[in-house]
C-alpha cells in the first residue's frame, strides 16, 4: 500500500473483513452540481449504499493524501469549495500528491484510488467519452482509458449526449471494455432511457452483475466493466427538451472557445441553466438509482 493512501477506518475494518464497499467520486459533488444539492446529494447517496448493505467510500484528495472514504465535514468542504477545487485526472495524480494539495475526484481518479484501495464496484451519474466533434478536437475523456486498464466496475446512467454516444462505445469496444445494459438492450442516455445505440450484454439483477465481474477478475482481464443503469421512468426526461438544451450548450461551448478539462463541468452547468433545474433533478435521482445497484452487486460480490 503506497504511502499517500489513507483508508477512512471505517471502510478499512470493511474491506479486511470482505464486507461491501461502494466508491463515489467527488468531481460530481464540486464540478457537476451546485451548492447545497450537491452536498446534500453526495450525503443522500451515502445514506441509500448503506440501507443497501453496503459502506460508502467517497473518494477525494486532501492535502496530498488520496482518501478513501470521506466524513460529512470533509463532503461538506468538496461541496462548498465546488470548481475552486481541482478537477483531478490520471495526469495530476502525482503533482497533487506532491504538493499536498485538494483534488476532486474524476471516474478516472476515482477508480484508481478504488483499486488502490480494494474497492470493485463504484457508483457515479454519467463517465465521460468522446466528445461530439472529437475527430477534430481530440477531445476524449481519460475515463475510457481507465476503463481499459483498471478492474472496477463502474455503474453509471449511460452516457449524455453532450458526447458522441457512438464513438464512446466504438472506443470502449476497441480498448476491450464490456458495456452492460442493466435491465435493458439500450444504452441509457442519461436524462432518458434510451440512447439509440446497443448494449453489449443485457443483466437483469445484482447477482448476474457479480457472477460475472467474478468471472472477469477470475479469468484475470484487465480493465474495468461499464454498466449502463437506465434513469427510472418517471424522472426520465423529454428527449426534444434534454437534446435542444445540450446543442444549444455545445454551440455556447464552441462559441467561448471553452476547451480542455473545463468543457465538461461548462456543458454541465449550462444545460442544468437551460432547462430549469429539472435536469438537475433528474442528475440527482438517477444517481441515488446507481447507489442502490451498486451496493446490492458489491453485497453479491461478497457472497
Ligand atoms: N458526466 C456527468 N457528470 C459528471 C461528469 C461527467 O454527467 O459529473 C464528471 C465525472 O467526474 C467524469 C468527468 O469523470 O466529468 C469527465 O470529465 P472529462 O470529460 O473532462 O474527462
Ligand atoms: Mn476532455
Amino acid at each position: 500500500m503506497n504511502r499517500f493512501l489513507d483508508i477512512k477506518p471505517e471502510v478499512k475494518e470493511a474491506i479486511e473483513a470482505g464486507k461491501p464497499v461502494v466508491a463515489l467520486e467527488s468531481t460530481i459533488i464540486s464540478h457537476g452540481m451546485p451548492y447545497p444539492q450537491n452536498v446534500e446529494t453526495a450525503l443522500k447517496v451515502e445514506q441509500i449504499i448503506r440501507e443497501n448493505g453496503a459502506v460508502p467510500a467517497t473518494i477525494a484528495i486532501i492535502g496530498g493524501k488520496l482518501k478513501a472514504g470521506l466524513t460529512p465535514e470533509e463532503i461538506e468542504y468538496f461541496g462548498k469549495k465546488g470548481p475552486e477545487i481541482t478537477k483531478a485526472s490520471r495526469r495530476d495524480l502525482a503533482m497533487l500528491c506532491a504538493k499536498g494539495e485538494d483534488g476532486a475526484c474524476t471516474v478516472t481518479t476515482t477508480m484508481m484510488i478504488a483499486h488502490m484501495a480494494g474497492i470493485k464496484v463504484f457508483a457515479t451519474g454519467g463517465i465521460g467519452g468522446v466528445h461530439r466533434g472529437a475527430e477534430k478536437t481530440m477531445d476524449i475523456s481519460a475515463d475510457l482509458e481507465e476503463l481499459a486498464q483498471t478492474p472496477v466496475m463502474v455503474i453509471c446512467a449511460g452516457c449524455k449526449s453532450i458526447l458522441d454516444i457512438g464513438l464512446t462505445l466504438e472506443y470502449l469496444e476497441t480498448k476491450g471494455v464490456p458495456v452492460i445494459g442493466y435491465g435493458t438492450e439500450d444504452m441509457p442516455a442519461f436524462y432518458t432511457q434510451k440512447s439509440g445505440f446497443k448494449v453489449d450484454y443485457r443483466v437483469d439483477g445484482p447477482e448476474i452483475l457479480a457472477k460475472y465481474f467474478k468471472t472477469h477478475l477470475e479469468l484475470g482481464l484487465r480493465g474495468g466493466i461499464l454498466v449502463g443503469n437506465p434513469i427510472p421512468d418517471e424522472y426520465s426526461m423529454d428527449p426534444d427538451i434534454i437534446n435542444s438544451a445540450i446543442d444549444a450548450a455545445i454551440d455556447e461551448c464552441s462559441r467561448l472557445g471553452i476547451r480542455g478539462k473545463k468543457t465538461t463541468p461548462f456543458l454541465l452547468a449550462k444545460v442544468k441553466e437551460l432547462t430549469g433545474g429539472d435536469s438537475l433533478d433528474s442528475n440527482i435521482r438517477l444517481v441515488f438509482n446507481n447507489a442502490k445497484v451498486a451496493a446490492l452487486t458489491a453485497a453479491e460480490l461478497c457472497k
